[in-house]
């Protein structure tokens, strides 16, 4: 892998998006690699991941301008498709990942963000959807996903103005969860991803479908989706381990890790 890091810590694996001098923007090569990348995370023993960019300026500077300059209609459509299957690969990835944003998050920068399920960032993160300035518009989900995440109204404004936003107004319209100095931002994200990886993987996987699948349907249906995925949790070891362990009133027992079954 050229463009791409991945390292395993336990059950905490980071990705990093590694074209620092291009501040990691997303060209196709960048977005072969990570979908081969995730398509050889090891699910029995990985249980969190974190996505990041190297360097300490930029998460992702959105998809490469250059690469993009020179396409044709059906080359711009291909390069969307690409970009957009790896995209929903890891918004629907079974494990949850986080994103730790360390620097510019524009254009497919911000949507790759997006795509993840927890938005972390530093304090000289910047987001955006540059599009329309470069005469597209955001072609990586973000006319989607930014509504779902912040609400329409906003979403409207950040797109149609092309106007960047900041660390502080993003933790403030709900973009992301929480804002750290940049040397914090890496040791919360593992704090965070270790949180995630010592509960009972099975019941976190299908908290993370129910979450996702639920929200692309009406309430009725919803429920229906949270039952069958809790049901399906009383078929496990965990969660036999797990309520056996806090009914058993011996003070000095020490809880062993879940066992991914
Ligand atoms: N693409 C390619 N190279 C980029 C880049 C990008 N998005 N962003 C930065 N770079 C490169 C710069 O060209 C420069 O390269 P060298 O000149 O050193 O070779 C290097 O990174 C450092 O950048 P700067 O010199 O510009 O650094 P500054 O600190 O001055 O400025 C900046 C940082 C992030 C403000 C600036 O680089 C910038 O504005 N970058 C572009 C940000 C942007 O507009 N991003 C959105 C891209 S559009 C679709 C699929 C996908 C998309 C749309 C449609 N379909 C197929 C439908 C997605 C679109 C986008 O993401």
């Amino acid at each position: 892998m050229e463009y791409i890091l991945y390292e395993v810590n336990g059950a905490v694996a980071k990705i990093t998006i590694n074209r620092e001098k291009a501040l990691n923007a997303l060209n196709s090569q960048v977005l072969d690699e990570l979908n081969a990348t995730l398509d050889a995370v090891d699910l029995d023993t990985v249980r969190c991941l974190i996505l990041t960019g190297a360097g300490q300026k930029s998460f992702v500077a959105g998809a490469d301008i250059g690469e993009m300059s020179t396409l044709t209609k059906a080359e711009g459509e291909a390069f969307g498709k690409k970009g957009n299957d790896v995209f929903r690969k890891l918004e629907t990835f079974p494990i949850p990942v986080i994103a730790a944003v360390n620097g510019f998050a524009l254009g497919g920068g911000c949507e790759i963000s997006m795509s993840c399920d927890i938005r972390i960032c530093s304090d000289n993160a910047v987001f955006g959807q540059p599009e329309v300035g470069l005469g597209i518009t955001p072609g990586f989900g973000g006319t989607q996903r930014l509504a779902r995440l912040v609400g329409a109204g906003m979403a409207k404004q950040m797109i149609y103005t092309a106007r960047n936003i900041k660390a502080d107004e993003a933790l403030r319209i709900g973009l992301v969860n929480a804002v750290y100095t940049q040397e914090e931002l890496m040791a919360q994200a593992e704090k965070m991803a270790a949180g995630i990886a010592k509960n009972a993987p099975i019941a976190v996987r299908n908290c993370k479908k129910a979450i996702n699948e639920g929200l692309d349907v009406d309430m009725d249906q919803a429920i229906v989706i949270e039952e069958k995925l809790f049901g399906d949790c009383f078929e496990t070891e965990d969660q036999k381990y797990g309520m056996a362990f806090f009914l058993d009133k011996n003070k000095e027992k020490v809880k062993e890790p879940f066992k991914n079954c």
